[in-house]
């Protein structure tokens, strides 16, 4: 299947848009794209699943470009619209942790409860929580963060010289994670968990982010939904008015388009289960939404 990119492709309506792991504040971040995403898009329901700000990078360096002023103008454009922001922080956003609230259309909690349209139930969460190494071994995973800055640097530099040569970009520093054996290992552990998490909840799947790893796939009978990242790609996880969930790649860069598109990459959900509705209530930090 060859590869399209969604650029200049007119975006159909979105009952829900999942994304995480904008990383704003890194240099790798490619925050023209999303804001371009986000201007072309007005969903009713719209969660931000973990690390859009890169707390730990900003830490180190302030670095803070126009663009990113654009995109908060444009999610408050949205909020102030009629969409409800929902925003689940992760590790690198983790400051955002102490200021779990509700006020008017944007709401900041641990993890949420979201129902599709055709009734199934799906915890949102960004993940880091089921992520041995970030909760055991921190520092690990800071010069983790750092090594990785360093290759998406060198892919970069490595591209550069590609595109001379008239030759496709490549994914460099996704391949050295999907080489490594452990980080397969790794990548697997964690789906497994975030699955677990989602069975005690007694939901049907579960969509997280953090692993910059996009995906939808059906684990042991649970949905696993994984936004991906807009460091290394460009992807949302969208609801269709039918409650359906597609993979977007919005750089053309992956062969990941939509579920009949490219079952390689995203697998057609299964027969959704019709659910009674939930009602807006916090519950041991979960958060459930009514739709
Ligand atoms: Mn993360």
């Amino acid at each position: 299947m060859a590869n399209r990119s969604l650029e200049n492709e007119e975006l159909t309506a979105y009952r829900t848009i999942f994304l995480s792991d904008a990383h704003l504040g890194c240099h790798y971040a490619q925050a023209e794209s999303l804001l371009r995403f986000l201007n072309r898009v007005e969903p009713e329901e719209l969660y931000i699943v973990g690390d859009f700000i890169d707390g730990w990078r900003l830490k180190r360096r302030w670095f803070w470009q126009t663009v990113y002023v654009q995109i908060l103008q444009r999610l408050l454009h949205l909020a102030a619209n009629g969409t409800q922001i929902y925003y689940a922080p992760g590790n690198h956003d983790e400051f955002l942790r102490d200021f779990l609230c509700h006020f008017g259309q944007i709401t900041i909690a641990d993890q949420f409860l979201h129902q599709t349209a055709d009734g199934r139930r799906f915890v949102i969460l960004h993940g880091d929580q089921f992520d041995d190494v970030e909760r055991t071994a921190k520092w690990l995973s800071v010069i983790g963060a750092f090594a990785y800055d360093q290759l998406v640097l060198v892919n970069g530099i490595v591209n550069q010289f590609r595109r001379w040569f008239q030759l496709s970009d490549c994914r460099f520093s996704s391949n050295v994670k999907v080489w490594a054996k452990q980080a397969v290992q790794f990548i697997s552990d964690f789906e497994q968990r975030v699955v677990c998490h989602a069975k005690e909840l007694e939901c049907d799947g579960v969509i997280c982010g953090h692993i910059h790893v996009p995906r939808i796939t059906s684990l042991n009978g649970i949905t696993y939904c994984n936004t991906g990242d807009w460091v290394e790609h460009c992807t949302a996880l969208v609801e269709l008015e039918s409650g359906e969930l597609m993979l977007l790649d919005l750089s053309g860069q992956i062969p990941a388009l939509s579920c009949r598109e490219s079952r390689d990459h995203v697998e057609v959900l299964e027969e959704p289960q019709v659910q009674p509705v939930t009602q807006h209530a916090f519950a041991d930090g979960l958060m459930l939404t009514d739709s």
